[in-house]
C-alpha cells in the first residue's frame, strides 16, 4: 500500500544524518524493483548508506546484510523499508516476523522501534491494520502521512487512545524536509 513508508524513511534518514548520526537504510521491500530504486534515490538525498537486495530476494537476508554493514561501519541507526502489506496477507506478516527475528538475533542490545505508517485519508481500516500488526510486531509509534492534503487523520486519535501508541512523526508533503515531529496539541486543534 502506498502510505508513504519509503518517503518517510528518506525524511527520517535525512533528519538523523543532519543531527550527525550515521544511518544505513535497508531496501527490504524486494517485491518490486521500483521500490528499491525509490529508496536509493532517497538515500542519496539523505546522504546515507543503502543496502539493496535483488528483486524477490528474501527481505530478511537483505536486513541481515544491512546489519553487517552497520557493524562494519559502526553506524548509529538502521532503518528497514518493508513491503506494503495488508493484514490479511499472511505471508507478508510472516516475512515481517522473520525480519524481526533476524534483528533480534543480530542486534539483541539495540534500541528498536517498529513504526507503522498510516495515510491520513485511511478510515476505519487503519484500526484493523494496527491490530494485525501488533500481533506480529510491537508497534512503538505511528507515522501519519499526507497531512498536507485534505484528510485530517481523525481516525488516528482513536487508535492512539485505544492502543496507547504515540504518533511520532507527521508527513506534510513529498519533499525531504516535509516531516514534523508530532505535537498532539497542534493536531487536536487542526481536526476540531
Ligand atoms: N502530499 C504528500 N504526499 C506524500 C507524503 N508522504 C508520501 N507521499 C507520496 O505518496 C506516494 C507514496 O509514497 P511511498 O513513500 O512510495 O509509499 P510506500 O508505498 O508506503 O513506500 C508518493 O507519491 C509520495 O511522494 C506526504 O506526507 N504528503
Ligand atoms: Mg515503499
Amino acid at each position: 500500500m502506498e502510505f508513504g513508508k519509503t518517503t518517510s524513511i528518506g525524511k527520517i534518514a535525512n533528519r538523523l544524518q543532519k543531527e550527525g548520526k550515521k544511518v544505513v537504510v535497508a531496501a527490504a521491500d524486494t517485491f518490486r524493483a521500483a521500490a528499491v530504486e525509490q529508496l536509493e534515490i532517497w538515500s542519496k538525498r539523505a546522504n546515507c548508506d543503502i543496502i539493496k537486495g535483488t528483486e524477490n530476494q528474501d527481505p530478511a537476508s537483505v536486513v541481515f546484510d544491512a546489519i553487517k554493514k552497520v557493524k562494519e561501519n559502526n553506524a548509529d541507526v538502521l532503518i528497514c523499508d518493508t513491503a506494503g502489506r495488508l493484514h490479511n496477507k499472511k505471508y507478508l506478516m510472516d516475512e515481517l516476523d522473520k525480519i524481526q527475528r533476524v534483528i533480534e538475533k543480530e542486534l539483541p542490545d539495540a534500541d528498536k522501534e517498529s513504526l507503522l505508517v498510516i495515510d491520513a485519508s485511511t478510515g476505519q481500516n487503519a484500526i484493523e491494520q494496527v491490530k494485525a500488526f501488533n500481533e506480529v510486531s510491537h508497534i512503538t509509534g505511528i507515522i501519519l502521512t499526507k497531512l498536507d492534503g485534505t484528510a485530517k487523520g481523525g481516525v488516528v486519535i482513536g487508535i492512539v487512545n485505544e492502543n496507547k501508541i504515540p504518533v511520532k512523526f507527521i508527513g506534510v508533503g513529498e519533499g525531504l524536509e516535509d516531516m514534523e515531529i508530532f505535537d498532539s496539541s497542534d493536531f487536536v486543534k487542526a481536526i476540531i
